[in-house]
């Protein structure tokens, strides 16, 4: 079997999890990693083995010797990378959030078009196994047609001690973890065509909303709610879970805490737990979240093999963007956002 090599772009806190993955995954090695941070790229080089460390990302697309780009940086950086990647011609992944701006990500998009490389955003919670779970049962037709649902992310977990730069942003919730939740809701209901947003920020010490509450108009006609809040303090925490609600013609569906999945339809109901497995590597609660960083990793290195567009490519990631972008404009001016006025 050809073995593709890799090269990762910043070894932060998250990239962990994608080094990780890469190591269980076959078919593929990382051979090269990048980071401004000397003290990074020593932590991430003498975890993972990896000998060939980089300080200037130009100078390692230069030097070569991979097949693709992994891009772990925050956001501020990816439009510069994807576009170096685009120059020299490689295939790159680019971590969610997409772009600081739409345009950003479509001018990001144009450049690995135009270099005629694919490009796939990060965007791992459709990945995860209760995600995929209620998707398999919505495609069988137990509830019959959809019409309304629920994609809903409730916690107090404190994100900011690992993430501390969450605290600081003007944009934060919708930004960073709505845009999962959007994403969630496009994959289950398909795209939508208006976006209705309030936001609030409830604690004092942080920069952006930690709220927010979304009504999405899905071409379909089905009508959809996604509410995320980092301000609700319950007697049992259930970070990162995503809860989902679907009513559908025939019945209805439920996904709970503790991955309880609940379908009833005509045939009667079934509770089944649909628990993601806990990798080697990984640890409560994050397991969840990382068995789909194993899982989107796969699926792009499948695709690559096969040349196929990735199911979360730039091009399809546009439309969360544009959800996310659609909620800000949205709870800043009060109306409801067509989202063919920024889609164009
Ligand atoms: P981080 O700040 O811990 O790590 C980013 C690293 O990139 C830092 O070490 C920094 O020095 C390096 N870096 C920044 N710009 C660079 C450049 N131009 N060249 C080389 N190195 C550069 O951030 P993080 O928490 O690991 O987040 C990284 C990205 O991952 C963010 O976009 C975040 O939203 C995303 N993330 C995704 C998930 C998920 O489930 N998909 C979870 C957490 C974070
Ligand atoms: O997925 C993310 O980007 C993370 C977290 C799940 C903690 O919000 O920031």
């Amino acid at each position: 079997m050809t073995v593709m090599k890799g090269a990762l772009i910043g070894c932060g806190f998250f990239a962990v999890n994608q080094m990780h993955a890469w190591a269980g995954l076959e078919g593929v090695e990382i051979v090269a990693i990048c980071d401004r941070d000397p003290e990074r790229l020593r932590i991430i080089g003498d975890q993972f083995g990896i000998g060939r460390r980089h300080q200037d990302a130009e100078a390692m697309m230069a030097e070569g010797g991979f097949d693709f780009v992994d891009i772990a940086t925050t956001v501020n950086s990816h439009r510069a990378l994807v576009e170096l990647a685009a120059l020299h011609r490689l295939p790159a992944i680019c971590q969610k959030p997409f772009a600081p701006t739409l345009a950003d990500a479509k001018a990001m998009v144009a450049a690995m078009e135009a270099a005629g490389v694919p490009l796939m955003i990060h965007e791992n919670f459709r990945w995860q196994t209760p995600i995929l779970a209620a998707k398999s049962v919505l495609a069988s037709g137990a509830i019959g047609e959809p019409f309304w649902g629920r994609v809903s992310f409730r916690s107090g977990y404190d994100v900011f001690s690992g993430q501390p730069y969450l605290a600081t942003s003007k944009r934060f919730i919708i930004e960073d973890l709505g845009i999962h939740s959007l994403d969630i809701a496009r994959y289950l209901f398909g795209d939508a065509a208006r976006m209705t947003a309030r936001t609030r920020r409830v604690n004092p010490a942080i920069a952006g909303e930690d709220v927010a509450t979304m009504l999405l108009d899905h071409e379909s006609g089905l009508t959809s709610i996604v509410d995320v809040s980092y301000a609700t303090k319950l007697p049992e925490e259930s970070f990162p879970e995503t809860f989902l609600e679907v009513d559908g013609t025939e019945g209805a569906l439920r996904l709970g805490k503790n991955y309880r999945l609940t379908v009833h339809g005509s045939k009667g109901t079934k509770v089944r737990e649909v628990a993601p497995h806990l990798l080697s590597w990984a640890s409560r609660p994050w397991h969840n979240i990382q068995e789909s960083v194993a899982l989107i990793q796969h699926h792009w290195v499948e695709r690559l093999q096969a040349g196929r567009e990735p199911d979360t490519s730039g091009r399809d990631n546009l439309r969360t963007l544009a959800l996310v972008e659609a909620a800000y404009l949205s709870a800043e001016t009060g109306r409801t956002v067509d989202l063919g006025e920024l889609l164009r």
